[in-house]
């Protein structure tokens, strides 16, 4: 068996991780994934301190394994989040969509890894040197939240940059991504389009069918306009505000308005036409819904495979 830094820093069996997703990622999907053997995790975005809580106790019951929460530092719960974390004694946070800087201390004090995800160089470095355990570099496949560079070309640039470990996001739903992102220099993979559709994914069952209906060109990215850009899958929601976005009568507010609330009406209520169903361009590749289990172990298997035996030995377990 091989020696994964991901895998030992976390006492992980497989360097994968699912990604944080909003109103989506609860206990129940970051157990399963924990329990599969990767790195399960509460997206702490929707939740105030007490709601995070609750999820994070209930994960406590469903499995033995480490977990970690997602702090999506936009959220106006952010403070609270941060504290619970460091009550709660969860060994590693992952962070997004923003710089983490003033919740460092604090995290790293109580004894939390924190795990940025990055979706550029600049910031990659700088968390590096605030003490970060390892970055997520995202590329701009990936849903929600998106910067401007692909996996393909921040993945290696990033690894170049900092001395720990990189973890690759975005465009990943197999075997052959993960192979691919090792080669770029990376040591684990995030997926969360993948686990969207995850057998122990709570998400509305119209929104896990529309990302199994989708093909490739099905998403589109809205809210540049609003400096927050955002990946979902098109619809009647996206065709709307990229519309009111193109027209300069618009007001910035008007943009807003139109985004809160969009992707609970699509992951809670399933109104996929309204909502925003974010998610990754490789959706087109998803077409299956299975556990978390299957997902993890055959992902991994199957890069594995790819890799040879020689390099499988040097990187996974
Ligand atoms: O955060 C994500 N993905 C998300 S967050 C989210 S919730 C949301 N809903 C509506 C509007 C906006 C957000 C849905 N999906 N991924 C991690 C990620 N972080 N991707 C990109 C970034 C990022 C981008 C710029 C991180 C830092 C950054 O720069 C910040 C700085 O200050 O330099």
């Amino acid at each position: 068996m091989g020696k994964n830094p991901i895998c030992e820093m976390l006492h992980i069996d497989y360097p994968v991780f699912q990604g944080g997703m909003a109103w989506i990622a609860d206990a129940e999907l970051a157990a399963a994934v924990s329990n599969a053997g990767g790195l399960g995790l509460i997206a702490a975005m929707n939740s105030n301190g007490e709601q995070l809580r609750e999820q994070i106790r209930r994960a406590k019951t469903l499995t033995d394994r480490p977990f970690g929460v997602n702090l999506m530092l936009m959220s106006p719960f952010i403070a609270e989040a941060v504290r619970v974390v460091c009550e709660e004694k969860i060994p590693v946070v992952t962070t997004g969509a923003g710089n983490p800087q003033q919740y460092m201390n604090d995290l790293k004090a109580a004894g939390v890894k924190v795990i940025c995800v990055v979706a550029s160089v600049t910031l990659a470095v700088m968390v590096e040197r605030m003490g970060a355990s390892a970055v997520i570099a995202e590329g701009c496949e990936s849903g929600g939240h998106v910067g401007e560079t692909t996996t393909m070309a921040l993945v290696p640039q990033v690894v170049d940059a900092v001395s720990i470990p990189v973890i690759a996001a975005g465009g990943i739903a197999d075997g052959r991504g993960m192979a691919a992102a090792l080669l770029l220099g990376a040591q684990g993979i995030q997926m969360g389009t993948r686990f969207l559709t995850a057998k122990e994914c709570n998400v509305h069952a119209n929104y896990k069918a529309k990302v199994i209906a989708a093909k490739d060109r099905d998403t589109i990215v809205t809210g540049k306009t609003l400096g927050h850009p955002v990946r979902a899958l098109k619809n009647r929601m996206t065709r709307a505000f990229a519309e009111k976005e193109h027209d300069p009568n618009t007001t910035p507010g008007e943009l807003e308005a139109m985004g809160a609330g969009a992707l609970r009406r699509a992951a809670i209520e399933g109104d996929v036409q309204n909502g925003s169903c974010m998610c990754g361009q490789i959706a087109g590749l998803v077409r299956t819904e299975d556990s978390c289990s299957d997902i993890v172990r055959g992902i991994c298997a199957d890069a594995k495979k790819l890799l040879g035996a020689g390099t499988a030995q040097a990187l996974l377990p």
